[in-house]
Parts: C-alpha cells; sequence; structure tokens
C-alpha cells in the first residue's frame, strides 16, 4: 500500500450522519412511556433486558428514573453472540457495581433457571414484611422490559412455556391472559415494556442499529456493513477473513474496498460491478446469526 495508514477504526467516515436522525422514536416514545408507566405500577420487579454485546449503549438511563425504588435484575441477553472474555470482563465490571444482573442466552437456554430463583433472593425483605405482619404474601408480579429486539418476547416465551394457541380472540380458545404463572406464586405480565434505546452519540446509534433495535434503512445497510467491517478489523474474535475465505494480507483494509472485495468473492453482482446494497444485507445477516464470530461491540473500559 502506498497510502499513508488510515485509522479505520476512526467514525470520521460517518460524520455526514446526523445522531439525531437516527434518533426516530419521539413519536412514539411519550405514548409507550405512559403505557410503560400503567403497567409499572402494577408490578412488583422488573426483568430489564439488555444486550451482551453492547452493555450500556442497550440501556435508556433516563427510563431507570421511571423505575424509581422498584427492584430490578438487568438479563443480558444474546450472549450465545459475545465476546466470552468481554462478556467475563463485564461480569466482573457489574459485580463492582454491585447490581443484580444475570448474562443469558434465550435462544440456548442459557442462565434462565437462575432468573427465578435471583429475583426470590431479591424480594426476600418484602416477603418477609408479609410474614411478620402475619399475611400471606401476595404473589409477586414481574414483567419484561428493553428496547426493540432485545429479545422480549423470546424470554416471555422461554420462561413461561407459552404456547402461540394457548391464546387468541376465539371464542372456545382460551381466552387471553394478562398474568402467566411462572411458579406458584410469581406471575408475569404477558406483554413487555418497551424502553426506547438513548442514542448518546453517533457511535451508540451505530451499535444499535448493527445489533438491530434501530432499523437499517435509517442509517443505510451499506453504511452499516462498513461499521461492521470497520469493527471487525482488529477484532481478534473476527471470523471475517474465514468466514469469506479471504487472504487478510491480501485484502483493503479500507471497509468501502473490502466490502466490494468480499462482494466479487461471493459473486454479489449486478451490471456494472459489485452489487453492495446486496452485498451489505448478507454482511449483516452473517454478523446477525453469529457467523463472524462472537463479537461484542463495547468494553467496560
Ligand atoms: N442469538 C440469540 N438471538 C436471540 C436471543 N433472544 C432473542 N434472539 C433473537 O432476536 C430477535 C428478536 O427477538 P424477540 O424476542 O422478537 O425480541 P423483542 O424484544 O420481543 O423484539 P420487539 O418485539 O421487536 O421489540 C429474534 O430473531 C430472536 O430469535 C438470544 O438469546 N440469542
Ligand atoms: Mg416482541
Amino acid at each position: 500500500m502506498s497510502e499513508k495508514p488510515k485509522d479505520i477504526s476512526s467514525l470520521d467516515r460517518f460524520k455526514d450522519v446526523n445522531p439525531q436522525e437516527i434518533n426516530w422514536f419521539p413519536g412514539h416514545m411519550y405514548k409507550a412511556e405512559k403505557q410503560l408507566q400503567q403497567k409499572l405500577k402494577r408490578v412488583d420487579a422488573v426483568l430489564e433486558l439488555r444486550d451482551a454485546r453492547i452493555p450500556f449503549a442497550s440501556a435508556n438511563l433516563e427510563f431507570e428514573k421511571l423505575l424509581g425504588e422498584k427492584k430490578r435484575l438487568v438479563l443480558f441477553n444474546k450472549t450465545s453472540l459475545s465476546d466470552e472474555e468481554a462478556t467475563q470482563d463485564w461480569t466482573r465490571y457489574f459485580q463492582v457495581q454491585g447490581i443484580a444482573f444475570l448474562f443469558i442466552d434465550v435462544l440456548e437456554k442459557r442462565g434462565l433457571r437462575k432468573i427465578l430463583p435471583e429475583i426470590r433472593r431479591m424480594m426476600q425483605s418484602r416477603q418477609e414484611r408479609f410474614q411478620r405482619k402475619g399475611i400471606r404474601p401476595p404473589a409477586l408480579r414481574l414483567m419484561v422490559i428493553g428496547i426493540p429486539n432485545v429479545g422480549k418476547s423470546s424470554l416471555i416465551n422461554g420462561i413461561t412455556h407459552r404456547k402461540a394457541t394457548e391464546t387468541g380472540p376465539t371464542p372456545g380458545v382460551t381466552r387471553h391472559q394478562e398474568w402467566i404463572l411462572l411458579d406458584r406464586d410469581v406471575e408475569l405480565l404477558d406483554t413487555p415494556g418497551i424502553l426506547f434505546p438513548k442514542i448518546a452519540n453517533l457511535e451508540t446509534g451505530l451499535q444499535l442499529t448493527l445489533t438491530g433495535a434501530i432499523k437499517d434503512e435509517i442509517v443505510g445497510k451499506e453504511r452499516i456493513a462498513e461499521f461492521l467491517l470497520s469493527a471487525l478489523h482488529e477484532n481478534p474474535a473476527s471470523r471475517l477473513f474465514q468466514h469469506y475465505a479471504l487472504d487478510p494480507s491480501e485484502e483493503e483494509v479500507e471497509p468501502e474496498l473490502l466490502l466490494e472485495a468480499i462482494g466479487l468473492k461471493r459473486g454479489c453482482l449486478k451490471k456494472g460491478g459489485v452489487d453492495r446494497q446486496r452485498t451489505a444485507s448478507m454482511l449483516l445477516k452473517d454478523f446477525r446469526s453469529g457467523k463472524l464470530g462472537r463479537i461484542s461491540l463495547e468494553t467496560p473500559h
């Protein structure tokens, strides 16, 4: 290469993207916040889902104010897609913070059996307060909250073993149940609360798009794929080159050119050259299904 080396991971290439534009939520946000407030009043504790690959970016710290004194167990989901070492670093980080959390994977059913014991531990003093007064504690009521696409519905199905046929408005079919029994004295609200991600800066916006909380169309698949390629570039867990049978020493490092090379290799062509849009879609699909390695996009430090 004759050119001087460039900082591939720099976000300079995205400087035309306005983070405010990624923030497409305001219209829905008010309504969702009101609905969440109503739901929160009815539960004793909250299961807050976040994405294990972006433990900070998948939170909305402002919504925490809504929680008030309500107990919360944070569940970092999709650990089958997150870097094991990064996940260990994050585990240590949150242990020091002293928050209640678990790293889980709903699809692989990892950690799901720890949820109820952890909730019981968190709620022990509540139960004891009732017992001291000689009252049998009422059932613990829980709900799931989290940003779009983080796995809320999968979690509800995964911990309740509910079948789609159990609900439905048709007469004769079991009526729609609002509370699902998790155990003899624990109930779960059957619909989750939606949190909207807080897009503090461009990088957060791109991370949230790459992991699926924000639709691709806002920044565009090609740009997101380029962000992915720059994130994978120096990540030792990346399987990008193996997956597409590319020789790293021969390939371009510039995301735009690397995307081109991958398109060429995979025969994603259209009249006049590589079909960049189709190549980008393939890259995003492969990343999101874990084929490009277990990649965490945030580290605690
Ligand atoms: N690898 C992996 N994928 C998961 C996991 N949990 C959910 N997913 C996938 O993530 C996608 C979104 O899951 P949902 O359960 O629909 O997420 P949601 O939070 O209900 O999404 P919205 O209702 O759109 O806000 C689906 O493709 C799931 O298969 C997980 O633990 N691991
Ligand atoms: Mg859902």
